[in-house]
């Protein structure tokens, strides 16, 4: 099982100390391609060795490369927003929306028939929509 988790970068990384518990919970089901994106020492400046036109050439591979995608979608991120849109239909898409005084996920996610969208306010919530997300694979 390849597992892209997609997270916000470049929209801000309030959460990525989130997205590493994550990733490390996605771990359990099988490999994730995309594990940098947990990378504290990542910064909203991203990966400062590659270039723009790299990093989309081999996300873009990872994506149609993997089976799954996990995506975090409380930092609003117009990559994410993107690499979702990019799998629509395609692919099974579980996004992952923390509940927050103030947040509203947008309704090109929230109100999408396609996408199976789970609320959450703490990362134990996580294991269990995890379970019954990829039990439902199988
Ligand atoms: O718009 P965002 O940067 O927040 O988009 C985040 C999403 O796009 C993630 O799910 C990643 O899969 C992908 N992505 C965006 N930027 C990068 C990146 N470095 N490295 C890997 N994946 C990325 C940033 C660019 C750097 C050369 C300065």
């Amino acid at each position: 099982m390849k597992i892209y988790f997609a997270g916000s970068i470049r929209g801000g990384r309030d959460d990525k100390d989130l997205y590493a518990q994550i990733i490390q919970k996605l771990e359990a089901y099988g490999t994730v391609l995309t594990e940098h994106i947990g990378d504290s020492e990542l910064t909203t400046f991203g990966e400062q060795d590659s270039t723009d036109i790299d990093i989309y050439r081999r996300d873009m591979n990872w994506l149609n490369e993997s089976n799954i995608v996990v995506a975090e979608v409380t930092t609003p991120s117009l990559g994410v927003g993107y690499e979702i849109g990019q799998m629509e239909g395609k692919k099974p898409i579980l996004c992952l929306f923390r509940e927050q005084a103030g947040r509203r996920l947008s309704p090109m996610i929230g109100g999408n028939a396609n996408l199976q969208v789970q609320e959450y306010k703490t990362i134990e919530d996580i294991d269990n929509i995890l379970d019954s997300f990829f039990k439902k694979l199988v």
